[in-house]
């Protein structure tokens, strides 16, 4: 049994919609967090170390990040080709996406949002948002998804990086164009009328 603790339109909201694309069955227990405009609290609900969502409890076994849980969940329901599985030759890409996700385009995103973008050490970790943007595009002038034909756990992860706030992705056509693809899916309604609990 799959339980997602999950605040609405929050992050887990994006694992609600990956969910929903594997035809997975899930609980979802809708949890409390502090919110920007100071409402919210911690939840003692929610397993969650930090008390973030989401969270990801499979058979007893907690899982948090998205990142982990994305590659958890594709690995999981391998029959719905959301991940490449192990020995195919796109894993090493869909690995990378999943990682470049969150070890740099959640915090280059982040860091230029609180105009600390500038400093040289973060720059040398992170490179900038030129870079970043340049990588989002050549991946996406070149084809429909991260992965090429085939839409993946990056590209939900990627997307709903752009449904939160357009601005968090590079301008251009092809990032419109993307977007518009991911938006028009089914499941993606599914999870949005699924969202408040
Ligand atoms: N790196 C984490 C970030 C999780 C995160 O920051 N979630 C926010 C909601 S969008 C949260 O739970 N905030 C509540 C808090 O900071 O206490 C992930 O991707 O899972």
């Amino acid at each position: 049994m799959l339980t997602l603790y999950h605040a609405p339109l929050s992050r887990s909201s994006r694992i609600i919609w990956l969910l929903e694309e594997l035809g997975a069955e899930y609980e979802l227990r809708v949890v409390d967090i502090p919110r920007r405009d100071g409402s919210g609290a911690p939840d003692r609900s929610n397993p969650h170390p930090d008390k973030k969502v989401p969270a990801l409890v499979d058979e007893g076994v907690l899982i948090t990040e998205s990142i982990a849980i994305v590659q958890h969940l594709t690995d999981r329901f391998p029959g719905a080709r959301l991940g490449p599985a192990l020995g195919d030759p796109r894993r090493g890409v869909y690995l990378s996406w999943l990682a470049y996700y969150a070890g740099v385009i959640e915090p280059v995103v982040n860091l230029e949002w609180a105009g600390l973008d500038n400093h040289p050490d973060l720059r040398r970790t992170f490179r900038s948002r030129v870079e970043m943007d340049r990588r989002i595009l050549t991946a996406l002038g070149n084809s429909p998804y991260l992965l090429g034909d085939t839409f993946s756990g990056a590209d939900v992860l990627l997307a709903s990086l752009g449904q939160f706030e357009r601005r968090m992705l590079p301008a251009g056509a092809a990032v419109d164009a993307f977007l518009e693809r991911c938006n028009g899916r089914p499941a993606l309604a599914r999870a949005m009328a699924r969202d408040g609990g």
